[in-house]
C-alpha cells in the first residue's frame, strides 16, 4: 500500500481519515471528491503538497474514476449523500452518489485490482428497541429504513457481490455516529452547537429519546486504517460502540459545556420514519485487530469539538444559514 485514493476526501470524516493517514503513515493520498454543499476544499488547507493531491470530480464519472484508478493501490470509499434530511426531500442524489457511484468505482477496482474499502454506516441495520439488550454485530441483517440508508445498504451488497463475483479484493466498515472537528452544521451535534454560539436555542426532534452511539471521527480513521492494513479481506467490521446516549442527554450536555441553563432547548417536528436506536458491538474490530477508541470520554470529546467550532466560525458560518432556513421550513 503505497498510494491511497480517497473518495469525499472534503467531508468531514473523509478530512479526519486524511489528517489521520499523513500524520501517522508515510502513505500517499488523491483525493477525488465533487465539492457538493458537504465539501470544503479549506479542510484540506496546510496539509503537506506533495503527498496530497486533489482531484476534483464525480465517482459516478466512469472515465475519470478508470484514469485515477490506474495510478493508485488503494481506494477507500466514503463519498456519499449523508444527511438524512436531504434524502427525506430530495432522494434522487442518494441513488445516483450512494449507488451508481459505488457501482462505478466497483467496476474500476475490478479492471486494475485495486484493494477496495467501503465506509459505510449502522443505519443499514435498522433500529434496536430502546429497551432491547442486544447490539448489532457484523452478523445483523440489513434493514434500512431511510432513503439514506437503505442506498448505503445497496452499496453494501454491491461491494459483497464484487467481491464474491469478481474476486475485487474489498472490506467494509459500519460505523456508528460520528462527531468531531470538520462536521458539517447540518448535523445533530454542531447544529446544536452552533445555535448556542449564534444565541439559538436548540432543536431537538420529536421527544428526543432517539439513542445513538457516538464515536470520534478520529477514532473511526484509525479504525479504518486498522481494517486496511490488517482486515481480512471479504470481511465486514463494525466501528463503534463507545457510548450510548439519547438526544436530550447529549443536547442538556452541550449547553451545560457552554455555560448555558441545561433545560433551554426546544422539541420541535419529529423526524419521519426515525429511527429509535443505534448501538455497535465492535467486539471483532478490538479482538482481531487491537483498535481502541482513545477518545473514550464523550464529554471530554464534545468539550474539544465545542472549542473547535468556537474558533472556526469562517469555517462552518455560510453553511448555518442554508441548514437554518432548509429546517425552519420544516418546523424544525
Ligand atoms: P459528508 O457529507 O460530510 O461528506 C461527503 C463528501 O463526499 C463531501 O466532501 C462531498 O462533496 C463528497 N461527495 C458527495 N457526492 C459525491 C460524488 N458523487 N462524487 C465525489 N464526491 C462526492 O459525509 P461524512 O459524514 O464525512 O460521511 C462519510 C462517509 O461515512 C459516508 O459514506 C457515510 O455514509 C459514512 N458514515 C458517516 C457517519 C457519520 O456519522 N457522519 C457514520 C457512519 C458512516
Ligand atoms: O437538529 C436536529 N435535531 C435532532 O434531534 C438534527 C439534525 C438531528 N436530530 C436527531 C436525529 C437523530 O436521532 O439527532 C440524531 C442524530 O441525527 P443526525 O446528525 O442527522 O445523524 P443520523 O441521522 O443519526 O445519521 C448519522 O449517523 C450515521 C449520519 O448523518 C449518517 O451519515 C451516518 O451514517
Amino acid at each position: 500500500m503505497k498510494r491511497v485514493l480517497v473518495t469525499g476526501g472534503a467531508g468531514f470524516i473523509g478530512v479526519n481519515f486524511i489528517r489521520h493517514v499523513l500524520a501517522h503513515t508515510g502513505l500517499d493520498v488523491v483525493v477525488l471528491d465533487k465539492l457538493t454543499y458537504a465539501g470544503n476544499l479549506s479542510s484540506l488547507a496546510r496539509l503537506p503538497a506533495h503527498r496530497l493531491r486533489f482531484v476534483h470530480g464525480d465517482i459516478a464519472d466512469a472515465e475519470l474514476v478508470d484514469t485515477l484508478f490506474s495510478d493508485i493501490d488503494t481506494v477507500v470509499h466514503f463519498a456519499a449523500e449523508s444527511h438524512n434530511d436531504n434524502g427525506l426531500d430530495k432522494p434522487r442524489p442518494f441513488v445516483d452518489t450512494n449507488i451508481v457511484g459505488t457501482f462505478t468505482l466497483l467496476e474500476a477496482a475490478r479492471n486494475h485490482d485495486v484493494r477496495f474499502h467501503h465506509v459505510s454506516t449502522d443505519e443499514v441495520f435498522g433500529e434496536l428497541n430502546l429497551d432491547d439488550p442486544t447490539r448489532f454485530t457484523e452478523e445483523s441483517a440489513l434493514d434500512p429504513s431511510s432513503p439514506y440508508s437503505a442506498t448505503k445498504a445497496g452499496s453494501d451488497l454491491l461491494v459483497k457481490a464484487w467481491a464474491r463475483s469478481f474476486g475485487v479484493r474489498a472490506t467494509v466498515s459500519n460505523c456508528s455516529n460520528n462527531y468531531g472537528p470538520y462536521q458539517h452544521v447540518e448535523k445533530f451535534i454542531p447544529r446544536q452547537i452552533t445555535n448556542v454560539l449564534r444565541g439559538k436555542r436548540p432543536r431537538v426532534f420529536g421527544t428526543g429519546v432517539n439513542v445513538r452511539d457516538w464515536l470520534h471521527a478520529e477514532d473511526h480513521a484509525s479504525a479504518v486504517l486498522a481494517i486496511l492494513r490488517e482486515g481480512q479481506i471479504g470481511r465486514r467490521y463494525l466501528v463503534g460502540g463507545v457510548g450510548e446516549v439519547d438526544n436530550r442527554t447529549v443536547v442538556e450536555l452541550i449547553l451545560r459545556l457552554m455555560g448555558e441553563r441545561p433545560d433551554a432547548y426546544d422539541l420541535v417536528a419529529d423526524r419521519p420514519g426515525h429511527d429509535l436506536r443505534y448501538a455497535i458491538d465492535s467486539s471483532r474490530l478490538r479482538t482481531e485487530l487491537g483498535w481502541s477508541p482513545r477518545y473514550s470520554d464523550f464529554e471530554a470529546g464534545l468539550a474539544s469539538t465545542i472549542r473547535w467550532y468556537r474558533e472556526h466560525e469562517s469555517w462552518w458560518g455560510d453553511a448555518k444559514e442554508r441548514v437554518e432556513a432548509f429546517y425552519a421550513e420544516r418546523g424544525q
